[in-house]
């Protein structure tokens, strides 16, 4: 019964308010240029578009502390909530196209209504850990997951917009892969909490077979459950991703991002992607964003099951002449 069947659904966030340059609001529209739905509609994979969320900027948003934007972000946020939670509650597959990072926090937190046993896969060159007493540039999207860990409540400020909310998430649900930019407060909130995290120079070391392999038993090995993968564009190096706000050197090559999205549409647990930061503004060329949106299509294409090996949906068998 076709009515019945799992979908997965796109939601656009047109938002940038969680960090100070403007242009990544653009983001949805630009990903659905490269052909995000048209890509896969053929495929057994197929994403539906739900078209995008409609934010107010609030006029008056004093900053707090050195913390910009926060009551518009917090609101942001608990829009996002319930249009993941509703679309999840419904038993669909949510993909969240950003959109700055402190989207996350309405992701991630409208999932967990849903399934309160989540694990969160953040892939990152950052990781986004900041409180807004650590925090070097007060940007929200730096601070998303300080928001959601519960072992980090008693060091987190009341932030205004934010009341709506409280953290969920225990430390050991969550694991990052592509670190390469820890800030000195995020570095001792990592150690701190014995928080599982794969840098880019342990995926040198043990490579990204092995890194995976350690994820996803370090996840699921007592239960399997829900998994809310956070996918940072930016995570990528960026020759492969350029059109992005706060880009890092030495990222994950093309091979071991794939990798990373196959690994975990294996898994068959996958539950709601963001795939955010991509800054369509920010391109030297119009090559240089191309090549952005289509890496964010292809990472989404394949958490969603496409492989590098081929399928046969279309072909119970071979074909023969008449
Ligand atoms: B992104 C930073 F200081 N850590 O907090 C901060 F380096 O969502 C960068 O991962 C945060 O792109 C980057 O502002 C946020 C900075
Ligand atoms: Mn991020
Ligand atoms: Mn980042």
């Amino acid at each position: 019964d076709i009515s019945q069947a799992k979908k997965t659904y796109a939601v656009g966030t047109p938002f940038s308010k969680g960090q100070k340059r403007r242009g990544v609001e653009h983001g949805p529209k630009a990903i659905r240029d490269a052909g995000l739905v048209e890509r896969l509609s053929n495929l057994d994979y197929a994403v539906h578009d739900f078209g995008d969320l409609t934010f107010k900027h609030l006029e008056k948003d004093e900053h707090f502390m050195h913390v910009p934007f926060p009551r518009t972000v917090g609101r942001a946020n608990q829009l996002l909530s319930g249009a993941v939670s509703g679309a999840v509650g419904a038993g669909h597959t949510c993909i969240m196209l950003g959109g700055d990072h402190s989207l996350a926090i309405g992701s991630v937190e409208g999932h967990a209504q849903q399934c309160p046993d989540l694990c969160l896969i953040w892939v990152d060159a950052h990781a986004d850990i900041n409180t807004p007493l650590t925090s070097p540039s007060g940007n929200l999207h730096g601070q998303s997951v300080a928001f959601l860990l519960k072992d980090l409540q008693n060091k987190m400020p009341e932030v205004p917009g934010f009341s709506w909310m409280k953290p969920f998430l225990s430390a050991r649900d969550l694991v990052y892969i592509g670190l390469r930019d820890v800030d000195p407060g995020e570095h001792i909130i990592l150690k701190t909490l014995g928080i599982q995290y794969f840098s880019m120079r342990d995926i040198d070391r043990m490579g990204i077979q092995r890194v995976m392999e350690v994820t996803l038993d370090h996840l699921l090995a007592r239960k399997q459950r829900p998994i809310h993968l956070s996918f940072d564009i930016d995570a990528f190096d960026p020759s492969l991703a350029p059109a992005t706000g706060t880009p890092v050197n030495g990222g994950l090559t093309y091979r071991e991002g794939i990798y990373v999205t196959e690994e975990i549409h294996n898994t068959g647990l996958l539950s709601v992607m963001d795939v955010v930061e991509v800054n369509p503004t920010l391109g030297a060329t119009p090559e240089a964003v191309e090549a952005t949106t289509s890496l964010a299509v292809d990472v989404i294409a394949s958490a969603l099951g496409q492989t590098r090996e081929g399928a046969h949906i279309a072909f119970p068998k071979i074909p023969e002449p008449k």
